[in-house]
């Protein structure tokens, strides 16, 4: 287990910045000479970016359990071709989405109910969780303004309530599992959301084995 890496999830609702924030960690994990690898779902694989353009480009309906297990077929693919494998070897992976997206999503979101859904996940992930999950939280109104001008994927195009219920969800979420969830105003200025998740990653990087231990060797 010492070479074993350490794994960070982002999550949140439509248009709340994660993505800007898990590149903006990556990169700053690369300045800093660490060992990094960037995935995000569904997607990360061959096959998962196949079953995320059917999952987001359709105009067809779709069951949610249908919906739910495509998810956690992606997520399989990723854990196994990318995750586990750079764990292994000892990197930092960071996650644009992991499991809590499909709690939060299908789960809150389309009311799949969440006991038999964390079982099939743990399909996909093999029993895998986060080390640490940021959670970019913020009204739905403001998230959602700020994609306005884009070509809107089939769930960004769901209605209000199911964006209100999905933050809600992962809100849920963070109290149950307050010691991995770090909850961000996404609001804040983006630089400063930048700076605080690197510095509370490199905080739980340095309680669980020290920064060389995830530093390339020179
Ligand atoms: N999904 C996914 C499920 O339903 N279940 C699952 O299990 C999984 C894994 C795709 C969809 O799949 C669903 C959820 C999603 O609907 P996605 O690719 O992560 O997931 O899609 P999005 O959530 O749409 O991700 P995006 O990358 O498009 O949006 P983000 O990450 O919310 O936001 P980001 O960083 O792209 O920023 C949006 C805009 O805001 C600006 C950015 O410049 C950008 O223009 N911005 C800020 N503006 C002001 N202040 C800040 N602090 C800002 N930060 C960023």
């Amino acid at each position: 287990m010492g070479r074993w890496g350490f794994l960070i999830s982002f999550e949140g609702v439509e248009g709340s910045g994660k993505t800007t924030l898990a590149k903006g960690l990556y990169n700053r994990f690369l300045e800093e000479g660490f060992k990094t690898v960037f995935t995000r779902e569904p997607g990360g694989t061959r096959v998962g970016e196949r079953i995320r353009s059917i999952l987001l480009e359709r105009d067809f309906p779709l069951d949610p359990w249908a919906e739910a297990l495509l998810l956690i077929a992606a997520r399989r693919e990723n854990v196994k071709e990318v995750i586990y494998p750079a764990l292994a070897d000892g990197h930092i992976v960071i996650t644009d989405r992991f499991s809590d997206s499909t709690f939060a999503y299908q789960g809150y979101g389309r009311g799949l109910p969440l006991k038999p859904l964390s079982r099939v996940n743990k399909i996909g992930t093999n029993g895998l969780k986060p080390n640490l999950t940021f959670l970019v939280d913020l009204p739905v109104e403001v998230g959602l303004s700020r994609i306005e001008g884009r070509e809107l994927d089939t769930i960004e195009r769901e209605e209000l309530e199911f964006h209100q219920r999905v933050r809600e969800g992962y809100l849920k979420l963070a109290r149950r599992a307050k010691k991995r969830f770090y909850v961000l105003d996404g609001t804040r200025k983006r630089e400063e959301l930048i700076e605080e998740v690197y510095n509370v990653s490199i905080a739980h990087l340095e309680q669980k084995g020290g920064l060389n231990k995830y530093r390339k060797k020179r």
